[in-house]
């Protein structure tokens, strides 16, 4: 085992924490939970059960009453709310998986905001925790607890003492020198509440004269239900079904539906397997990953570089050595098609041009 690996670390969140050179840990992940009864937290039992109630109401609302130009507008605050998680809380601070210059910090945070997952740096603190202790009492939404407990019972009680126990030893100090991070997380309680809320709101009353009651269901209140069950199936859906080409000792799977509504986040077993590449998934897959495209158009202009990557054949050894077998292939001609197997092929009147 390489000596910077302490025996309680489950899952890899930085190169230097693998212990072999494809990147796997030197032993299988443990996955444990603890079910002793849970310290219920009522104020977010209320607060939840009312966003999802009046949800439920502005997507009727979205459906037959709101003007095109309220539903049009909720899509696009789900789209750069959805970014401000995946290219900024997800891939840039949690993982570190590539680099900003200020004006791209700047518009992620404003993204970031407007998608009320609380300040970016506790969110990468336990997503950073969630990728260290994978799948055990120290992760805050540990999908071995259950569905329900992954996708939003974690957030209805106290968190396990394990997590705070060993979240003491993380390492935030990257995030706590960044004046960006820390400007958000001081002013959160009013950044917020402007952003994700008020902002969408009155926008759509005063540009194009939509009653109250339609902007702040549809674009306040069904927009932000929406893209949190979305993130939550990441935790929940995509830690249960699908398959794991890449690792199959753990939950995480690669998940297209989730993925397609995710901005591309549900390809979740290369993820957790490779969790500092800034793509979070194989090329192959980059069709639906709209966040990749995001970080890449940034990359064009210079406001988004140092992005990192796993190579082909680490890819290649990893799959071979713990995938289930689900490695697919896009078709003839696959760079990863084995020779075997081409040359075990039947072809029906064949003309190589
Ligand atoms: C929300 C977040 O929904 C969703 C995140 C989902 C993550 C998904 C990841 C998936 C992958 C990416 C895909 C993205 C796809 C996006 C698609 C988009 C189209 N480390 O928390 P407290 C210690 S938010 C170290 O109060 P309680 C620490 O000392 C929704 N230490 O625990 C801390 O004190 P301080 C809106 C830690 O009292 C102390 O414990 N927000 C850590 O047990 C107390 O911490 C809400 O609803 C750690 N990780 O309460 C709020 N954690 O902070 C929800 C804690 O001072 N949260 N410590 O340093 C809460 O109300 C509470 O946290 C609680 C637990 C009730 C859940
Ligand atoms: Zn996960
Ligand atoms: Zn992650």
């Amino acid at each position: 085992m390489a000596p910077n690996i302490s025996e309680d670390v489950n899952g890899v969140l930085f190169e230097s924490d693998a212990a072999t050179p494809d990147l796997a840990l030197a032993r299988p992940p443990i996955q444990k939970a603890d079910n002793k009864p849970k310290q219920l937290v009522w104020r977010n039992i209320i607060l939840f059960a009312y966003l999802h109630l009046a949800a439920l109401y502005g997507g009727y609302l979205f459906l037959f009453s709101a003007k095109w130009q309220t539903d049009i507008f909720a899509y696009i605050l789900y789209v750069i709310s959805g970014l401000g998680i995946t290219a900024g809380a997800h891939r840039l601070w949690a993982h570190k998986s590539y680099k900003a210059k200020w004006p791209l910090k700047v518009i992620l945070i404003i993204f970031n905001t407007v998608a009320f997952q609380d300040a970016a740096m506790d969110w990468a603190r336990d997503h950073r925790m969630h990728h260290k202790y994978s799948e055990t009492d120290a992760d805050p939404h540990n999908a071995t607890r259950g569905f329900f407990f992954s996708h939003i019972g974690w957030l209805l009680v106290r968190k396990h003492p394990d997590l705070k126990e060993k979240g003491k030893g993380l390492d935030m100090s990257d995030l706590l020198a960044d004046p960006i991070l820390r400007f958000q997380k001081k002013y959160y309680l009013v950044l917020m509440p402007l952003a994700c809320f008020v902002m969408p709101t009155m926008i759509p009353v005063y540009l194009w004269g939509e009653t109250w009651t339609n902007a702040f269901f549809v674009a306040a209140m069904f927009r932000y239900a929406f893209i949190l069950n979305v993130t939550w199936l990441v935790n929940s859906a995509a830690h249960k079904w699908g398959d794991k080409p890449y690792d199959k000792s753990i939950k995480p799977s690669e998940n297209m539906s989730v993925a397609m509504f995710a901005l591309g986040e549900g390809f979740h077993n290369y993820h957790h397997t490779f969790p500092w590449d800034y793509k979070t998934a194989e090329l192959g897959n980059n069709k639906l990953n709209f966040t990749t495209a995001f970080i890449n158009f940034f990359a064009k202009i210079g406001w988004a570089y140092d992005m990192k990557t796993v190579s082909d054949d680490i890819v290649k050894n990893r799959v071979k050595r713990t995938g289930d077998g689900s490695h697919h292939l896009w078709g003839w001609g696959d760079k990863n098609q084995p020779k075997e197997e081409i040359e075990a092929a039947i072809r029906i009147n064949p003309k190589d041009d």
